[in-house]
């Protein structure tokens, strides 16, 4: 059974999030999910998410095709959770191209980035709403 692995903050989940969830299952057999801790996305972004993480691991957690869902701490940790879900593919959208790569040699987990889905992200529809 080939096990994948991804991870996002998924803040106000639209498609963009969905397709990315979508396409690493159909990579794999059983998918876990890091979803970012309020902290991890406030020291990436500068802003708090939208949604509580609480709110965004149950979003998370309810789409189908997820199997199993936990709470991202830190972007360095990727080799442990990795070893700790006993993933065998690692996929993210291609804004983190390369960003990823060092886990491989560390734990032998296959890295792939797929293309975002194009125009939709949360900031983009946030800005819209605001407007
Ligand atoms: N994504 C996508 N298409 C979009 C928007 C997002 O494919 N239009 C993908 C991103 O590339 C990412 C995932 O959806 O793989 C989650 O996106 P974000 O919630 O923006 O995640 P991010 O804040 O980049 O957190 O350890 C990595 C981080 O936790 C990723």
């Amino acid at each position: 059974m080939k096990r994948g692995i991804t991870f996002g903050t998924f803040d106000v989940f639209h498609y963009g999030h969905l397709r990315i969830l979508e396409r690493t299952r159909e990579l794999c057999d059983y998918l876990v999910v890091g979803v970012s801790s309020d902290e991890l996305n406030f020291s990436k972004k500068g802003r708090n998410p939208y949604y509580s993480f609480e709110e965004r691991r149950r979003i998370v957690g309810a789409i189908r095709c997820v199997d199993e869902v936990f709470k991202e701490e830190a972007l360095e940790l990727k080799a442990d959770y990795i070893r700790q879900y006993h993933a065998d593919v690692l996929v993210m959208g291609d804004d983190w191209t390369g960003k990823f790569d060092w886990v491989k040699p560390l734990t032998g987990c296959e890295v792939l980035y797929l293309p975002r889905t194009p125009v939709i992200s949360t900031t983009a529809l946030i800005e819209r709403i605001r407007s």
